[in-house]
């Protein structure tokens, strides 16, 4: 049977229904109470858009915490959020991801359709390696261990913050969700070594179809064409390609899915922002209304890459 999730992106003090709520500021943390799983991962939105990311089921919620781990089910759909150090960083993610996966399934969901990440010092070195890497390793170890088939790898995030901690947290469903992948772009598990000596591990974008429609959960997309990053140091040029990356995904899911109804852009220079929005405001300019925007400041995986963007169509 299709599952029922449903999305929006709302102004704070819109009361929300349980699920799991997205709070973009400035503060680092994971609150679960009743009904409600708050993930707070330690990305400073850019004000004066601020908006709350919520993701909800039908049916009761039912809430189980004990940290690091909380989880959120509903009839036909499982949040889980976890929160830790990250340091070390490789090690850290192993554990996340093993409780994560393990948790879905024991409880029936299978599917992690969509997962986002988030750590501090992406760049930096760990045991001579750029933590992204160490993140790539982590990931890869434990999804190994999982026996998780590459083709059916979530869509997914992986920001660098400024706050200590690593966040992660997913949907889950019983039935695997469609991977898509962008044609423009080599699969990220399919990189060659010298990114990452474990390739990343997420499909571009997952196709859910839900019982009120298809979703398109699109994953974090940059200026990557083939697996080589594009125009470092341009960043108009950087966000024609992001879009025309999106794009592709929409196309590759289906024209009939409707256009994307928010979009979140990461950008490693807050001031780029007027520029980027140019870009995005021309290529959506036929769709009335456009999708709501909203703006973080976040380091991308690669020092080039000068932001990224990642959205839902609904
Ligand atoms: C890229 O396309 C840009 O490692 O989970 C985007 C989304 C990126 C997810 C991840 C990395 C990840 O390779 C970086």
């Amino acid at each position: 049977m299709a599952p029922h999730l449903h999305n929006r992106l709302v102004s704070p003090g819109t009361t929300l229904p349980d699920g799991l709520h997205v709070r973009l500021d400035a503060s680092a943390g994971i609150h679960a109470e009743s009904g409600q799983i708050e993930v707070t991962p330690g990305l400073e939105a850019l004000p004066p858009d601020l908006y709350i990311e919520n993701w909800w089921g039908d049916g009761p919620a039912r809430g189980t915490s004990a940290a690091p781990l909380h989880l959120l089910e509903f009839d036909d759909v499982l949040f889980a959020a976890w929160q830790g150090p990250d340091h070390p960083l490789r090690e850290q993610t192993k554990q996340a991801y093993r409780q994560l996966l393990n948790a879905c399934r024991e409880r029936r969901f299978e599917h992690p359709a969509r997962i986002w990440n988030y750590f501090s010092d992406i760049h930096g070195d760990e045991q001579g390696q750029e933590r992204y890497q160490a993140f790539c390793i982590g990931r890869a170890e434990a999804l190994e261990t999982l026996e998780v088939p590459l083709g059916s790898m979530p869509a997914a995030t992986a920001i660098g913050t400024r706050q200590p901690g690593l966040f992660v947290y997913l949907i889950a469903t019983r039935a695997p969700a469609r991977a898509i992948e962008n044609p423009r772009q080599v699969s990220a598990y399919h990189y060659p070594e010298r990114y990452s000596p474990r390739s990343p591990a997420f499909a571009r974008a997952t196709l859910l179809l839900t019982a009120t429609g298809p979703m398109l959960m699109v994953s974090g997309t940059a200026s990557i064409v083939g697996h080589e990053s594009r125009h470092p140091d341009d960043v108009v040029a950087q966000a024609r390609e992001t879009v025309a990356n999106l794009q592709a995904l929409h196309d590759t899911a289906g024209r009939e899915l409707p256009g994307p109804s928010w979009l979140r852009v990461y950008l490693r220079r807050p001031e780029d922002r007027a520029a980027v929005a140019g870009v995005i405001a021309e290529h959506y300019k036929a769709m009335k209304p456009g999708p709501v925007i909203q703006w973080a400041q976040g380091d991308i995986c690669r020092p080039e890459l000068l932001l990224e963007i990642e959205g839902v169509h609904a």
